[in-house]
């Protein structure tokens, strides 16, 4: 395995490559990234993975600065679970120029985290197709956990033709069931123990719509019961919206997502579940 700096460098590695997969992370690796390399490597020949904390996502006030950055650990997971290059490009070498390109994705990014994230999901987009045009891979790797930015990043490759497959991994949770997530190394011992309420809220509103409730304020309430008992918890948005678009619907139908996101403390954790309603 080899890490690599710059994009010339890169391509130069990847010039007689074949069925190249990419799964581009923001370091601070844990279990779902790595599961994330795994899948890739089960079905491509050549594995990329990007590392770069994209500063165009970050808003003012938000985490940029105090990121996890682990880059020899990083390195360490990525050759164990078979990575064959690791991109770890520098703000320069990814944003040389003033950048005066952006990418859009309306109406998806509109709802959940885009409501209180303004720019971050053009951000995500933007850096995400930049490292598709770099790497030029077949295949690219996205978490399930952030759903919101698969169904972003599915759509940007729909509508602007981009020539890869979009491949969705399931969310890799620790055994109380909380999501692994890079942010969950700043909860305390104390916010860390009540973080778990996040998917026991969303299981207790699955629960609900599974026995047949219809009606969106009763799955709501039922989830939102739980995470009111924890005086550490202050939820942001928890919403159940259709499976695509991820639009809060009004009556649940056939299939629905739900989608959360809470304050533990200064840490903001988001989490979803697929709901089929039979
Ligand atoms: P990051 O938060 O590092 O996540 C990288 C990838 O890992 C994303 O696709 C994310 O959904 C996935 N992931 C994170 N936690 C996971 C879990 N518990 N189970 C399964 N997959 C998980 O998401 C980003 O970085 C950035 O926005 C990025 C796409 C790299 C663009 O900058």
């Amino acid at each position: 395995m080899r890490a690599v700096h710059n994009v010339n460098d890169l391509q130069k590695a990847l010039e007689s490559a074949e069925l190249i997969g990419l799964v581009p992370t923001m370091g601070a690796l844990h279990a779902g990234h790595e599961n994330l390399i795994e899948t890739a490597r089960r079905e491509c020949r050549t594995i990329v993975v990007s590392i770069f904390v994209n500063p165009i996502q970050f808003g003012p006030g938000e985490d940029y600065s105090q990121y996890p950055r682990t880059l020899e650990r990083d390195l360490e997971a990525c050759a164990r679970r078979g990575a064959d290059l690791v991109f770890v490009p520098s703000v320069e070498e990814m944003y040389p120029l003033p950048q005066l390109t952006f990418v859009e994705v309306t109406r998806i990014s509109e709802h959940l985290c885009g409501k209180f994230r303004p720019g971050h999901f053009r951000g995500v987009a933007t850096v995400v197709l930049k490292l598709l045009n770099i790497v030029q891979p077949q295949r690219a790797y996205f978490g399930e956990k952030d759903m919101q930015q698969l169904q972003v990043i599915r759509r940007m490759v729909l509508d602007l033709n981009v020539p890869v497959t979009i491949v969705g991994v399931p969310t890799v949770r620790d055994p109380d069931g909380l999501a692994l997530s890079s942010r969950n190394k700043y909860l305390s011992e104390e916010e860390r123990r009540a973080a778990p309420a996040l998917y026991q809220a969303l299981q207790a509103a699955a629960r609900r719509i599974k026995e047949g409730e219809r009606d969106v304020t009763k799955a709501r309430t039922a989830a939102l019961e739980i995470l009111e008992k924890h005086p550490l918890v202050r939820v942001e948005y928890l919403e159940v919206v259709d499976p695509d678009e991820l639009a809060p619907v009004s009556t649940i139908g056939s299939s629905v997502r739900i989608a959360v996101a809470i304050w533990v403390g200064r840490t903001r954790l988001i989490d979803n579940v697929f709901v089929n309603a039979g």
